[in-house]
């Protein structure tokens, strides 16, 4: 211990504590890793090597839940209607072909066409808000139909600018169905569309007023 050889000339037991002293500031550097343990040979031990991986691994795992966590947290504060209903749509998309496009209704997030000639994609606006609408229509004999009364409708607003018109819009208006189905297209006035669409997130749900226009299921 070269460096310590001030201790020399220190009373032996004031040279004993600070050589202790010096032991324990050189443990405390070792551990928070200021300082290389002393080793005997040049290379890590297995066993040493191992529980660095280990502790490594066991790092990114409790990063991923962590994320995992917090992506669960802010879906939780998101808007999916009156008990959840849309919870179980999230990520899904409908479409049906219509004239010269295919519209497709991605749920709780957007609308578009798709030119069957060239391809391209026009987004009819992105999803805002839930409201509810009155309709009066005839349910036609295959049952695809609004009916009449009060309808749960999905308002997608902001889509592509429309030349010599607004931004793309599109109101979807739906009815209770057994099956997710774009059921009509129509488009109101230039770049405003309305989309009719049976789902069975909506059964019993805003269909309890002016239900004479449907049969019982
Ligand atoms: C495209 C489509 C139509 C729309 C016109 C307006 O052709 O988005 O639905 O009416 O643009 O220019």
């Amino acid at each position: 211990m070269a460096v310590y050889k001030f201790e020399a000339y220190l009373p032996a037991p004031v040279r004993s504590w600070v050589d202790q002293k010096l032991r324990d500031l050189r443990v405390i550097l070792v551990e928070n890793g200021v300082l290389a343990p002393a080793r005997d040979s040049g290379s890590e031990s297995k066993e040493l090597e191992d529980a660095r991986n280990a502790l490594r691994s066991a790092e990114d795992s409790l990063r991923n839940t962590k994320n995992d966590l917090n992506t669960h947290i802010e879906d939780l504060s998101k808007d999916y209607g009156a008990d959840d209903i849309f919870r179980a749509l999230k990520g899904q998309c409908i479409s049906k072909d219509s004239g010269e496009y295919t519209y497709e209704l991605c749920w709780l997030d957007k609308t578009t066409q798709k030119s069957k000639k060239n391809g391209a994609q026009t987004v009819m606006g992105n999803f805002v808000s839930m409201d509810t609408v009155v309709v009066d229509d005839e349910v036609p004999a295959d049952g695809r139909g609004l009916g009449s009364g009060e309808r749960i409708a999905l308002r997608y607003e902001n889509g592509q600018h429309c030349w010599n018109g607004p931004n793309r819009s599109t109101l979807v208006v739906l009815a209770c169905a057994e099956t997710d189905e774009v059921w009509k297209i129509t488009e109101e006035e230039k770049c405003v569309y309305r989309m009719e669409v049976g789902t069975p997130a909506v059964c019993g749900i805003a269909e309890r007023k002016g239900e004479e226009g449907k049969d019982e299921l």
